[in-house]
């Protein structure tokens, strides 16, 4: 007859691997609940990227659980408590950031996520937050029980002991990760961060992308090799040699420059109606009257707004990780305001909001504004829009144009704000969205309504002090208004099916041009994306860009765009990244990758020079002329 205290031992053992069992199944379940609620994953819950997802994770979590195996002795349960209460705050986390900017949390972000920055857009965090999250804390009641229950039973485990169980979870652990490893595609890893969360988990992404954060930042030597520094010089040889056209050439010579960045203004909601109204009536009428470029798309990263304003004042892509406002401000850039002083024009920036925010006060300096006009300056005597305590556009559009001096040449930069996400603030404005009231979609339409009767306030003011058709007049959309956790919506608006292709070319925002005395309005459907902007506003300025990494669309026969996440878009194919797929561009229809791979190359090489210029601070020690 077994003795009692043997079979309370075996109770006690049983207990204990149930804790474990505990502590990686739920792990598990969580890491699979991201996958679909961020809708990084939309495959059937089976499907072979799910299954290698969750064996990686599994193998992360059983690697980590040797850890605290050898480590802890009689506290290895609270540990292991403790430990899944930190991963649930990096899912929690991550969750929440993935929605917002489709992308994982990296060292960077987190680094820039200063005090400031988190507190201003803490409404549009919070909103993102939803009750079905709640899923992430459901084990833990249980695991606290158990803690309770075992800590105080636990006894101490001999060494050897300890030995043997972390050296079995840690040959399991890497048994199972090599062998998921081994069916990855490597070099899209280093592209793309979102390939790695979606295939191999959130913790081996979060893993590579500290290590290679690491490599990159600290690490790696930031000099510029001679072979880096012939390669770019070559590229950019190649790429000046292919402007010929001039069509439009200095249209808009020694005018004054108005930039407006509109704030997630997409392009689908142009000459939409809803109801019967136009969404966007006064954008839909200047489109009448100007150059209309209908196929642009968004090319920003982590950074965001700052992004796309990097990518029309310099031609230049963003940085991958994280924004290469907040990361690169000392480099060297060949940008707009720059060429604009060295033409003798005044430069300003304007923004209702903080200077401090992106970091933009330090950027512009390198970006060679004169002047940035930030919150500081404007009297807040109007607000609407994001959390309801901002300027309102119409003010900032208003009070703007009274600190320009017109009587000089001037650059002139607007980013508008009120209609940033998530757009509740707009909940109960007077534009009628009929069965859209009440939803994200719908709030989204009526803040693009508001931002549409300030550009309208906004013409008609340039119009009263004559600048309208002395100036070129150039307004774009920054990035995306609707995250793919809320496609659903969008394509009940649109009235269509979700398909990847299809949503990829939903990514595009407006980019609308007028030149001085314009007489003959055109759309122009080339595809490019928002680096294009500057070598086009250049060409009807008449100046050079030889730095500039886009093609002036006015005058090219390449259509392409090539994203930041990698994915590349032209008239005949659309490269998923993210899915290693490509599609037909008109068809939609899948097609062989292999055929694809040595065309797609060398849009990736764009990005690869642009990161290489900016990681080495290249503009500092190149000369291209
Ligand atoms: C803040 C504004 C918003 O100044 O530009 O930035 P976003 O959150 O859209 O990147
Ligand atoms: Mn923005």
């Amino acid at each position: 007859m077994k003795h009692l205290s043997d079979i309370v031992k075996q109770r006690f053992n049983y207990a204990e691997v149930l804790y474990w069992l505990l502590f990686i199944f739920s792990m598990l379940f969580k890491c699979l609940y991201f996958q679909f609620t961020t809708k990084l994953n939309t495959d059937p819950f089976f499907s072979p990227t799910n299954i290698t997802m969750m064996l990686s994770s599994l193998a992360i979590l059983l690697i980590l659980s040797s850890l605290i195996a050898i480590i802890f002795n009689k506290y290895r349960f609270i540990a292991l408590f403790v430990f899944n209460i930190l991963l649930t705050a990096l899912l929690m986390a991550d969750t929440n950031f993935f929605r917002y900017y489709y992308n994982l949390l990296t060292v960077p972000c987190f680094f820039q996520m200063d005090i400031k920055l988190l507190s201003s857009v803490d409404q549009s965090i919070m909103s993102l937050f939803l009750i079905k999250d709640v899923i992430y804390l459901l084990d833990l009641p249980f695991m606290l029980m158990g803690v309770v229950i075992l800590h105080k039973n636990a006894g101490k485990l001999y060494f050897k002991k300890r030995v043997v169980r972390a050296l079995s979870l840690l040959v399991v652990g890497m048994v199972t990760f090599f062998s998921v490893f081994s069916c990855t595609d490597i070099h899209t890893l280093a592209y793309n961060s979102n390939y790695s969360a979606k295939n191999l988990g959130v913790f081996y992404s979060h893993y590579y992308n500290t290590k290679l954060f690491i490599e990159e930042s600290i690490l790696e030597d930031n000099t510029l090799t001679n072979e880096e520094k012939g390669a770019i010089i070559e590229f950019f040889k190649n790429k000046n040699s292919k402007f010929t056209g001039n069509r439009l050439n200095g249209v808009a010579k020694d005018k004054n420059l108005i930039v407006v960045q509109m704030e997630a203004i997409q392009h689908f909601v142009i000459n939409r109606k809803i109801e019967g109204k136009e969404i966007t009536p006064n954008l839909n009428k200047l489109i009448k009257e100007c150059l209309y470029f209908d196929n642009v798309y968004y090319q920003v990263a982590g950074g965001n707004t700052s992004d796309a304003e990097f990518l029309t004042n310099t031609s230049m892509y963003p940085v991958k990780e994280g924004s290469v406002y907040h990361r690169f401000p000392e480099n060297t850039y060949h940008s707009l305001a720059r060429i604009m002083k060295e033409k003798g024009y005044d430069t300003y920036s304007l923004h209702g909001f903080e200077k401090y925010f992106w970091n933009r006060n330090e950027m512009y300096k390198a970006l060679k504004f004169d002047t940035f006009y930030s919150q500081d300056d404007f009297e807040l005597d109007d607000f609407a829009g994001w959390d309801g305590q901002t300027l309102s556009d119409s003010s900032f559009f208003r009070q703007s144009l009274d600190k320009i001096d017109t009587s000089k040449p001037f650059y002139s930069f607007f980013i508008t704000l009120s209609s940033h996400h998530p757009f509740n603030y707009f909940e109960d404005y007077d534009f009628y969205v009929g069965e859209f009231e009440g939803t994200f979609i719908g709030n989204y339409l009526k803040a693009a309504n508001y931002l549409d009767k300030c550009i309208g306030e906004f013409i008609e003011n340039l119009k009263q002090r004559g600048l309208y058709d002395n100036s070129l007049l150039v307004l774009y959309g920054d990035h995306s208004a609707v995250p793919k956790i809320e496609s659903d919506g969008l394509m009940q608006l649109l009235g269509v099916e979700y398909n990847d292709p299809d949503w990829t070319k939903l990514q595009k925002v407006p980019v609308i041009i007028h030149y001085p005395q314009q007489e003959n309005p055109e759309v122009i459907s080339t595809i490019g994306g928002q680096i294009d902007i500057l070598p086009t506003v250049a060409n009807l300025m008449d100046f050079d860009v030889p730095y500039a990494l886009g093609k002036d669309l006015i005058n090219t026969d390449e259509n392409y765009a090539v994203l930041r996440n990698g994915s590349v878009v032209t008239k005949d194919f659309i490269y998923l990244n993210d899915l290693k797929e490509v599609y037909d561009y008109n068809s939609g229809k899948l097609l062989d990758m292999d055929l694809y791979i040595d065309k797609i190359k060398p849009y990736i090489d764009e990005l690869k020079i642009s990161d290489t210029i900016i990681n080495k601070n290249g503009f500092k020690y190149i000369n291209i002329d």
